[in-house]
């Protein structure tokens, strides 16, 4: 239990996130795990339910070769597959082993100097055959084809996984900025008992708690988990700790290994009794979630797991795409505008000061509602603004935040409680430091935009704590409306390239005049 001063506090909810899930110890019933040492292929570390598979003891099977386990037939085989180190998940291996003989999908994986085979019973598991895949596969295709938002390429994705991997409910969620999730698409989703009020989960968010930090970490690296059934036994893994490593077995490549109970909870809060998760990652980050749901026990194959990874990958691409495309656009844009704008002080005089900012362009560039300009100690205001004295206290906390001139907020009141006064004026700020000495900025600002948000249940209440200081998960997942105040609309990264942009220039420009006013006071 933690020290009574980290209970009943926000510290319950990272020590939630420093859990090691990856090193649980424990796999799903519904496949058997060896951890090999190389190249002699001993069986260090094996889960328990090996013992009843092979019907020898676990001590007959730790300590000898894997070859005992597969016979020498399966075992070449698979030993050819190691030197050519094709170990891909999608290249699984059937074999037929045990006591009496069952079938099941072997695959395996090199990490941390440990090789992991895993075997998955190939009975009871859902799966697609060659030719309903390949029908299923072009009529993918074909939806993809047609679609032209990345909202379309969501819900494409989202029908597809579900007609493939058979889960009752199968939705996409997309994060924001602080890893809270939306739902976006959304298939099926109405044989869940727990839920009747809340058959659907479209347009509501999640708070980022549902799916701590080194869960988000964890499934950067390994896109894709399934759980069979949140109710079966949870096998372990013996011995603990691996004779040859010194440590548990590190199970973050594993897909049978067993999840975190505060998560089992919360599926079981949420009437869920099989799940899979594929992660949507888009330049490096979590971009967002596939969530598949199951009212009874469900488990999909790894073949067809396989092509639901890869429609996941491609909407990834897609993503990343339409991202890239829509930076490019608002670069043209600005570059087109900074060059006019330099040619016209080129025809005037040549010196940037506030009265050049004038107009909207600046303002509809940046999407913005008002601009503060501050140049060679002159203020002018623009479109809709507080007080230039107003804003001093939220300025002087940009300028500390700026990173090489740029700082941007989308919530005034978080920097300044001052900023409560005008928040329908300005809620969010880009700061575009130009001279630090000379105190040159300019200052964007946006309106507020109050939002209605419909939750996902209260995220006041995401987390429950009890009298023993044991932490739970939420049990309504009903939709919870909350009004948001002094939010501005978020700056993108386009626009802060912008901004960058908008800075180089205008140094440069300054630069020029200056050297121009020594040329003239020379000659
Ligand atoms: C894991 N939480 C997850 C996962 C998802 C979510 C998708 C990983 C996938 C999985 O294993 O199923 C969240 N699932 C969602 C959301 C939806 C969904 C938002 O279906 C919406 C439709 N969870 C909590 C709290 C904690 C917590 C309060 O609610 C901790 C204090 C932890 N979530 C938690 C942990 C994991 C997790 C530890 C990792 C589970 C594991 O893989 O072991």
């Amino acid at each position: 239990m933690p020290p009574v001063a980290e209970r009943n506090s926000p510290v319950d909810l990272e020590s939630c996130a420093r859990e090691p899930i990856h090193l649980i110890g424990r796999i799903q019933s519904h496949g058997v795990l060896f951890a090999l040492s190389e190249p002699d292929l001993i069986v260090r570390q094996v889960s328990a339910n090996a013992s009843t598979l092979l019907g020898t003891p676990v001590d007959a099977i730790l300590g000898k070769s894997i070859e005992a386990v597969l016979g020498p037939p399966q075992f070449e085989t698979f030993r050819s597959r190691l030197r050519s180190d094709d170990l891909a998940p999608a290249s699984s291996l059937r074999v037929s082993i045990g006591k009496p003989a069952v079938e099941m999908n072997c695959v395996a994986h090199r990490h941390d100097g440990v090789l992991i085979v895993e075997c998955e019973f190939v009975k009871g598991a859902h799966w697609v055959a060659p030719a309903e895949l390949s029908a299923n596969i072009q009529i993918l295709l074909e939806r993809m084809e047609r679609a032209t938002t990345i909202l379309d390429y969501c819900r494409v994705a989202a029908s597809e996984i579900q007609r493939l991997s058979g889960f009752d409910r199968v939705m996409i969620y997309q994060f924001d900025p602080e890893f809270n999730g939306e739902v976006v698409a959304e298939n099926g989703g109405v044989t869940e008992p727990r839920s009747p009020g809340n058959l659907k989960y479209l347009g509501l968010r999640f708070p980022s708690t549902d799916m701590p930090a080194q869960a988000r970490e964890l499934f950067l690296q390994n896109p894709l988990r399934a759980i069979a059934d949140i109710d079966s036994a949870q096998i372990p893994i013996t011995p603990e700790i691996g004779p040859r490593t010194g440590r548990p077995l590190d199970m973050r490549h594993t897909f049978l290994r067993s999840a975190s109970a505060i998560h089992l909870e919360y599926l079981r809060n949420m009437g869920v009794r099989a799940s899979m998760a594929i992660s949507i990652v888009v330049k490096g980050r979590l971009w967002g979630m596939v969530a598949c749901h199951h009212a009874k026990p469900w488990h999909v194959d790894c073949s067809t797991r396989a092509i639901c990874e890869m429609i996941a990958r491609n909407l990834a691409l897609q993503a990343s795409l339409r991202i890239a495309d829509a930076a490019q656009q608002s670069q043209v844009a600005s570059r087109e505008l900074l060059e006019d704008f330099a040619d016209e002080l080129e025809e005037a005089d040549g010196s940037v000061n506030s009265r050049s900012f004038g107009g909207t362009r600046f303002i509809e560039l940046f999407d913005a509602d008002g601009l503060v300009s501050h140049l060679g100690g002159v203020v002018a205001l623009q479109g809709v603004t507080e007080s230039h004295a107003a804003l001093l206290p939220v300025i002087e906390k940009l300028k500390k935040l700026a990173v090489r001139g740029i700082a941007s907020s989308d919530k005034l009141t978080a920097l300044d409680a001052g900023a409560e006064s005008y928040r329908s004026k300005a809620s969010g700020a880009l700061y575009i430091g130009i001279n630090e000495r000379a105190n040159d900025y300019l200052l964007f600002l946006r309106r507020e935009l109050v939002e209605t948000v419909e939750w996902a249940g209260n995220p006041d209440k995401s987390v429950n704590t009890d009298a023993a200081g044991r932490l739970s998960p939420r049990v309504s997942f009903a939709a919870w409306q909350e009004t948001v105040h002094g939010r501005s609309r978020p700056w993108s990264e386009a626009e802060l390239d912008s901004a960058r942009a908008l800075r180089v220039q205008v140094r440069h420009l300054q630069d020029i005049a200056k050297l121009r006013q020594l040329e003239e006071r020379e000659s």
